[in-house]
């Protein structure tokens, strides 16, 4: 009897423990800041997009903020001046962001076709044009009551580094990255499920690796120099009619997984590392 009394407190402190964990589980991770902007805005920290046949998707919501955008020179692994000069930017207004990129069902879910490469529901939609991306955006805009399209790269900066200034949202050591990211040393070179790697702070999976993503942006290598302070919306054009991809990939170097690295692409080509993830603002 004694013994059975003693086993009491700690048969309550395990049932506590786990539903501690439960609670944090069907909460997700969010950030204390993403929760008092959501307070402060009486908006929803997170919304479920039902997609129709059971599908979701997931949105956390991206306070207004300021952040140092770009890289120094000497940061390790960058390769490309295109980075610098580091500068201010502010982004004015909340907005939810896709804690993933696009799977394959939620783009099949939409749309009503398979993607091109199909290799399995929770494996995010690639070898997708930017054009095909930007489609996908208005279609899903009037099942969402909201308005969808593509991140400006600003913002997918900002929403990356999640407060953070750091070559990666984990820290500035790369050899961290295998537990937040896909990468060419770790994705067996191909794209990966999405969301089996840790989140960032603010609750977005695979910002570093699995699949470069689209932004709204056309490319300029000078545009930081001439950037505007508030939400930069890229250059008018681009000399060589290239798009903005962000986030390393499945087949690059640690190096191009950083939060600062810039990528181009032309918006007509769909290649099998390119993907992308959906930004969303109530009406
Ligand atoms: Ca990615």
């Amino acid at each position: 009897m004694p013994k059975r009394r003693a086993l009491l407190p700690l048969a309550i402190a395990i049932t506590l423990v786990a539903l501690a964990g439960v609670l944090l589980w069907r909460r997700g991770y969010v950030s204390e800041e993403q929760r008092n902007a959501a307070r402060e805005l009486r908006l929803p920290v997170t919304k479920n997009l039902d997609l129709g046949g059971g599908v979701t998707m997931k949105l956390v919501l991206i306070p207004p903020g300021e952040f140092i955008m770009g890289s120094p020179p000497g940061e390790g692994g960058r390769t490309s001046s295109d980075e610098g000069p580091p500068h201010r930017v502010r982004i004015t207004k909340p907005f939810y962001m896709g804690a993933s990129e696009v799977t394959e069902e939620q783009y099949r879910a939409v749309t009503g076709k398979t993607p091109a490469g199909f290799a399995g529901a929770s494996n995010p939609v690639h070898r997708i044009s930017w054009h095909e991306a930007v489609r996908f955006c208005k279609m899903l805009q009037q099942e969402a009551g909201m308005d969808v399209r593509l991140p400006t790269e600003a913002e997918w900066e900002y929403a990356c580094r999640a407060g953070t200034g750091t070559a990666y949202s984990f820290g500035s050591d790369w050899r961290a990255i295998s537990k937040y990211a896909w990468w060419l040393s770790n994705s067996e070179f191909k794209a990966q499920p999405v969301m089996k790697k840790k989140p960032n702070p603010w609750g977005l999976y695979d910002m570093h690796g699995n699949l470069w993503e689209w932004c709204l942006d056309w490319y300029d290598p000078a545009y930081y120099a001439g950037s505007p302070l508030e939400d930069p919306q890229g250059p008018s054009s681009s000399d060589r009619g290239m798009r903005v991809l962000r986030s390393g990939s499945w087949h690059y170097y640690a190096g191009s997984c950083r939060s600062a690295d810039r990528h181009a692409g032309n918006p007509s080509y769909p290649l099998d590392y390119f993907g992308f993830r959906v930004v969303a603002s109530p009406r």
